[in-house]
C-alpha cells in the first residue's frame, strides 16, 4: 500500500523525522512518503497557526488523491483539517491525535496527554470531546517546550517532557501517556522504558491503523459528511482548489 504522511507545518526537518518514525513501524509492502506544504506556519501551536495550516495540508492530500495513494495521515497532533481531508480523499485518513487516543484507550482505563505549549491544550481537549474519548483522558498537560525546540537536543526538551510524565503518573493516576506532538514520535520507546508505562506515539498508531483499515478493505464512507466536496469555483489564492 502507498501511504502519504502529511506534516501540516512547513518545517522540512520535522517532516523527515516524522517520515522516519512512520517507516520504522510500517509493514513490509507499505510505501511511506512524508511531505509538508510550501505555505503555512513553521510550527502549529494553537488555533491561529492551525487555521493557516489547513489549506496547505488539504492541497497535499488532494495531490496524493490524484496520485492514487491508498491511505493518508495528518501528522499534527491537533488533527489539522482531518474532516475536510476525509472529504477530499477516498482512502482512509488518520489523524495522529485520534489514532493515539484510540490505542491508549485499548491499553489503559485512563491516560494523560502531554503536549508542547499550554495554548495547544484546548484544541486537544476539544478533539477528545468530538471523538467521545474525553472520559478516558485524565488530563491534557503541557511541558512548555515549543514544537521546534523538540529538534534541539540542547533545549532540555526531553527532560521537561519526562518530568511532566512523572507528574501525570503521580497527580492524574495516568496508566498510559499519549505524546501530544508529532515531533515527539522518536521518543516513545525510551520514555516508556524510563517511566514503566505505555507511551503512545500518534505517528506509529496512525500507520498501523491505516494498514489495518486498508488490509480489511475499509475506506472513508462517502454517504454522509465526508462526501466529496460539491463542485464549485474557488477565488483568489485558493483558485487551485476549485473542483467545479
Ligand atoms: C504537532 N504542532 O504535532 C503540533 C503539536 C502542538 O507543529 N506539530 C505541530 O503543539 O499542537
Amino acid at each position: 500500500m502507498r501511504l502519504l504522511v502529511v506534516n501540516p507545518n512547513t518545517t522540512a526537518g520535522m517532516t523527515a523525522r516524522i517520515g522516519a518514525a512512520a517507516r520504522a513501524v510500517a509493514a513490509a509492502g507499505t510505501h511511506v512518503e512524508a511531505v509538508n506544504p510550501a505555505s503555512g506556519p513553521v510550527s502549529i501551536e494553537g488555533y491561529f497557526d492551525e487555521a493557516f495550516a489547513v489549506p496547505g495540508a488539504l492541497q497535499e492530500i488532494a495531490r496524493g488523491e490524484r496520485e492514487g495513494y491508498d491511505a493518508f495521515i495528518i501528522a499534527c497532533f491537533d488533527d489539522t483539517g482531518l474532516e475536510a481531508a476525509r472529504c477530499v480523499a477516498s482512502g482512509p485518513v488518520l489523524g495522529i491525535g485520534e489514532a493515539a487516543f484510540h490505542l491508549a484507550s485499548l491499553v489503559a482505563h485512563r491516560f494523560s496527554v502531554v503536549t508542547t505549549l499550554s495554548r495547544s491544550i484546548a484544541p486537544i481537549e476539544t478533539n477528545l470531546m468530538k471523538y467521545g474519548l474525553e472520559r478516558r483522558c485524565a488530563r491534557v498537560r503541557a511541558c512548555e517546550v515549543p514544537v521546534l525546540a523538540l529538534d534541539d537536543p540542547a533545549s532540555g526538551a526531553v527532560e521537561r517532557l519526562s518530568a511532566e510524565i512523572e507528574r501525570a503518573k503521580a497527580e492524574d493516576g495516568a496508566e498510559a501517556i499519549v505524546l501530544g506532538c508529532a515531533g515527539m514520535a522518536d521518543l516513545a520507546a525510551s520514555l516508556a522504558h524510563r517511566h514503566g508505562l505505555p507511551v503512545i506515539d500518534g505517528v506509529a498508531a496512525a500507520v498501523k491503523l491505516a494498514e489495518t483499515l486498508v488490509s480489511l478493505g475499509h475506506a472513508t464512507s462517502k454517504l454522509g459528511p465526508y462526501a466529496a466536496p460539491l463542485p464549485k469555483a474557488f477565488a483568489g489564492v485558493f483558485a487551485g482548489m476549485s473542483n467545479g
